[in-house]
């Protein structure tokens, strides 16, 4: 049986606002703007009295509440504070699922600390990150995912929850069907069209009829039904590099064609190093000729390359010592790797480790 835990910041943005200026404590406070077309994007506890929640728009949470308070999200700092609560948590186990800034899971069926009640060290954590961070978050602990995180709801803020074996069948039964993993809008509509309401409900009808109505999560929700979640805790894998390449339909040997092609790729590897914030030093050109024998160019640069006008250019130079008189090209490659900072100096070298998988 595994011991999963799932942890959540109280009131995330709102609350490192109120943190971060006493002005603000005590008092209802919206992250967002205040505009005609704003929406909150969280809202402290005081706020949440009067019925102010995160997407509403910002009008109606003024009228809801006249005097909140909007303040401008910072998400460096929340991005900073998010980074410091994933630090604490791989202290105890490698097995951390980060879901968004505020909330992970994490399994500890196995962990650093060799303590064996997920409880303790649920408690452990909250401890920690309060001391480290002046933020309260709160715990809920189970044997799976979707037990953890509906036990994290039950006692914010600062609270901690545990759904034990012997209550899982009760406390499942007991829940509104909308708290079920995999239950939007839509669903939650579609399951009350058919009488489902409850938990209870969902686990009186079978597997047959469930799959019927919801296809394959129909599978998932007869489990969940009886407390039985088997996804995994995924740890976030770290990237190493981030490439791209294409085969074409037909050999190419036209220089501009080709440079033409690495422009194009280096575009979509640059996208996506904005996308998972990612920057690396190292360049480096792939080219397989029409033989199948494989070539690579890296050039590494002393700091990180951040924007697309810095690396374009160096990979257009790197293209100009390249042959391509000799035999046609069937695929080219770009990736960007190495994300240390060390300096080092700027050289150029034969690459042939890269993972142009990733
Ligand atoms: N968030 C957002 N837009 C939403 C929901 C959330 O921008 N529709 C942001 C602001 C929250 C943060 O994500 O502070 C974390 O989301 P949670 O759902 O965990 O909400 P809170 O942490 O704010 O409150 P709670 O105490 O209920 O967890
Ligand atoms: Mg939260």
């Amino acid at each position: 049986m595994r011991k999963i835990i799932h942890i959540d910041m109280d009131a995330f943005y709102a609350s490192v606002e109120q943190r971060d200026n006493p002005q603000l404590q005590g008092k209802p406070i919206a992250v967002g703007y205040s505009e005609a077309r704003g929406v909150v994007a969280t809202a402290s506890y005081e706020a949440r009295k009067y019925g102010v929640r995160s997407a509403m728009p910002s009008l109606t949470a003024k009228n809801k509440c006249p005097e909140l308070i909007f303040v401008p999200p910072r998400f460096d700092v929340y991005h900073q504070i998010s980074e410091q609560i994933r630090n604490i948590f791989l202290e105890y186990t490698p097995l951390v699922e980060p879901l968004s800034l505020d909330e992970a899971f994490l399994d500890v069926t196995i962990n650093n600390k060799n303590n064996p009640s997920a409880i303790l060290i649920a408690k452990e954590i909250q401890k920690r990150i309060f001391k480290e961070t002046d933020l309260t978050a709160s715990a809920g602990v189970s044997i799976n995912k979707f037990l953890a995180k509906i036990a994290s709801e039950q006692k914010k803020p600062n609270g901690i929850f545990a759904i034990l074996p012997d209550d899982i069948d009760k406390f499942v039964e007991s829940l509104k069907i909308e708290q079920f993993f995999g239950v939007g809008k839509v669903t939650a509509r579609k399951m009350h069209d058919n009488g489902i309401f409850t938990g209870q409900d969902l686990k009186q009808r079978s597997e047959r009829e469930l799959i019927q109505l919801f296809g394959k999560a129909g599978h998932d929700f007869y489990l969940y039904a009886r407390g039985i979640d088997k996804r995994e805790v995924q740890p976030e894998r770290t990237i190493k590099s981030i490439s791209n390449e294409t085969t074409f339909l037909q050999d190419k040997d036209n220089r501009i064609l080709l440079t033409v092609e690495l422009y194009h790729l280096a575009q979509e590897v640059f996208s996506r190093m904005k996308k998972e914030d990612f920057y690396g030093r190292t360049i480096t050109v792939k080219i397989k000729y029409a033989d199948f024998k494989i070539i690579t160019r890296s050039r590494t640069l002393t700091k990180k390359i951040t924007n697309f006008e810095q690396f374009w250019p160096i990979a257009r130079e790197m293209m100009k010592g390249i042959d391509f008189s000799v035999k046609p090209v069937r695929l080219i490659g770009f990736g960007i790797s190495n994300a240390n900072n060390d300096d080092e100096e700027q050289y150029t070298q034969l690459n042939l480790d890269l993972d142009f998988s990733l």
